[in-house]
């Protein structure tokens, strides 16, 4: 009888849809394995560990139902030596196995002991892709080979032209390419988005195996209640629930945010995505089948915004990771260097909006992108947080976050620690747009107009003395011009103001 090969899926290679499951059921025994090495390579919040391994767990089973030999290594496995590579040596050493295959990991660090364990193996060893994402990563050169510089814009009618996504005779739909100006709006007083879609399960025996085992891990759980989605099914059932309930009224309130409505219109899709329990050509598709069955309700600008985010957004980010890595991790261009503040792990802070983000993504391991990108990682970045304790915190504390979409959205997008690779400019704003896009503001400590002495609102000190400390690496931009145009056209003792103001911020950090 022929040895089968060892095939090794690792927890956000949940694709069903591989190659590797229509092949003959004897040709292979797939090993996934819950290991220390992932667990604690950086803290993370207990309901992504949670989530993880409640995926892998019942992707495990569904294979298992469908015919497929499965090795599934838990946590607290006497066998278990809690590295990829120390268990696949392991097993191969059995001698049960004729060759070793794995599909190409999407975070660096991976890929790279990866390559190193099929190079030490003896027996024969393939890679192959993961047959998840829109385009290959060498999609990312070809569209930018002799440019000068990345235009997420460019690349993302790249992939909607090769993909035939919102196209007709080669056209965009709607005349335009981008709907983004029509996205901008706040939520409305009367406004009551659905109700969020959830999955309850009970956790409390892997919580305890998390405790039993001593994995560190932050943030609240209801492990009686845990409610992401871990299976395809679930992961399906919010696609439907996105495209029935939330599309509608998705672009339009894509950037607000609000005390009492946690997920507005968001998909939370992120993670079924990123575990790859669903692909983003699904989603779109899906999407875009209801945009075409309900075009009276659902506009071009909803559609397109969504499209926007998966098929542009994310496939680019994945592009600047892999054509930067490893370097990428260590750019920080504004030479950012303050520890991150306490209220990032406890959200015991005056400033109502940093409070509403930081708690929210406590308890939910979950924030939507405005929170990430125009409240916490603004702040981090008005006040010159190092970007490696900035990174921690966001590859920590998210569910979805793994390094190859939680790095570039964060040292790039977020921080501009990347000098411009992956944006035009710093993502930087005062209490003003705070305040025009949620209701954090009213009943906050401090005041959203004021820009300096008592009670002023940090936000605004610390934007105007972050234009005057950075200078000379951004007054160049054009994207930022207009903030140096009102800068100069201040009186000399507000300048001088706005500097004390800031820095007292900045000397009392950890007590805003
Ligand atoms: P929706 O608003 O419903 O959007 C739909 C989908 O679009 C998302 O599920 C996601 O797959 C995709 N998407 C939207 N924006 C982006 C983006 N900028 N980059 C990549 N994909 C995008 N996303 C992650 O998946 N993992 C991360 O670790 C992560 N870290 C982030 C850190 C910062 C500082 C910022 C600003 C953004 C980050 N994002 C990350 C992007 C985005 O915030 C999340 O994808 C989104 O909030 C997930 O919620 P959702 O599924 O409800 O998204
Ligand atoms: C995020 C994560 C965690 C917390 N634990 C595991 C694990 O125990 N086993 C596993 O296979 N994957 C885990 N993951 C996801 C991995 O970090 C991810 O698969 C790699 O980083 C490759 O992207």
């Amino acid at each position: 009888m022929t040895k089968p090969r060892l095939r090794l899926i690792l927890g956000d290679q949940l694709n069903i849809s591989h190659p590797w499951f229509s092949e003959p059921t004897s040709a292979a025994e797939y090993v996934l394995m819950e290991v220390r090495e992932e667990a604690t390579y950086v803290r993370h919040h207990t309901q992504k560990v949670v989530a993880f391994f409640l995926a892998m767990r019942s992707f495990a089973d569904a294979l298992r139902e469908k015919g497929f030999s499965v090795r599934y290594f838990r946590l607290d496995d006497p066998d278990n030596r809690h590295s990829f590579a120390a268990n696949v040596e392991a097993l191969i050493a059995t001698g049960r196995y004729s060759g070793f295959d794995c599909q190409e990991a999407d975070e660096y660090r991976v890929e790279e002991d990866l390559q190193k364990l099929c190079k030490s193996l003896p027996v024969p060893t393939s890679r192959c892709g993961s047959a998840h994402f829109f385009v290959p990563r060498e999609f990312f050169a070809q569209v930018f080979k002799g440019h000068k510089r990345y235009v997420m814009e460019n690349f993302y009618r790249e992939v909607r032209r090769t993909h035939d996504i919102l196209l007709e005779n080669g056209k965009p739909i709607g005349g335009r390419w981008n709907f983004d100006s029509e996205n901008r709006k706040r939520l409305p007083d009367n406004a009551s988005p659905p109700e969020p879609l959830e999955f309850v399960r009970d956790a409390k025996d892997i919580v305890r195996l998390l405790e039993k085992q001593k994995v560190a891990t932050f943030g609240s759980i209801d492990a009686a209640r845990f409610t992401w989605p871990v299976t395809r099914e679930d992961s399906l059932k919010l696609l439907k629930h996105f495209c029935d309930k939330l599309l509608p009224s998705f672009g339009t309130y894509q950037d607000a945010m609000h005390t009492s409505h946690r997920l507005l219109f968001h998909s939370k899709l992120s993670f079924s995505m990123n575990v790859k329990l669903i692909s983003p050509k699904e989603v779109v598709d899906a999407a875009v089948r209801a945009w075409q069955k309900n075009s009276g309700k659902i506009s071009i600008a909803q559609i397109e915004g969504f499209v926007r985010q998966i098929a542009g957004w994310r496939e680019f980010m994945r592009g600047v990771y892999w054509a930067h890595m490893p370097s990428y991790k260590t750019l920080n261009f504004f030479k950012a260097s303050r520890p991150l503040p306490h209220y990032f792990w406890d959200g015991d802070t005056k400033m109502s909006c940093v409070r509403h983000a930081v708690t929210q993504s406590l308890e939910d391991s979950y924030a939507h992108h405005i929170q990430r990108l125009m409240v916490t990682g603004n702040f981090t970045l008005l006040a010159g947080i190092n970007p490696d304790d900035v990174d921690s915190w966001y590859l920590g504390v998210y569910a979805d976050a793994l390094e190859w979409v939680q790095l570039p959205n964060t040292r790039g997008m977020s921080q501009f620690a990347d000098g411009g690779i992956v944006g035009t400019k710093p993502y930087i704003a005062s209490a003003n747009y705070i305040s025009k896009m949620s209701n954090y503001c009213s009943g906050c400590a401090y005041s959203s107009k004021q820009r300096t002495g008592p009670g002023s609102c940090p936000f605004n000190s610390l934007y105007w003395n972050f234009l005057i400390t950075h200078r000379k690496k951004l007054e160049k931009n054009p994207r930022i011009g207009m903030g140096y145009r009102l800068l100069d056209k201040m009186p000399a003792a507000e300048v001088r103001e706005i500097e004390r103001q800031a820095a007292e911020h900045l000397k009392n950090l950890e007590n805003l």
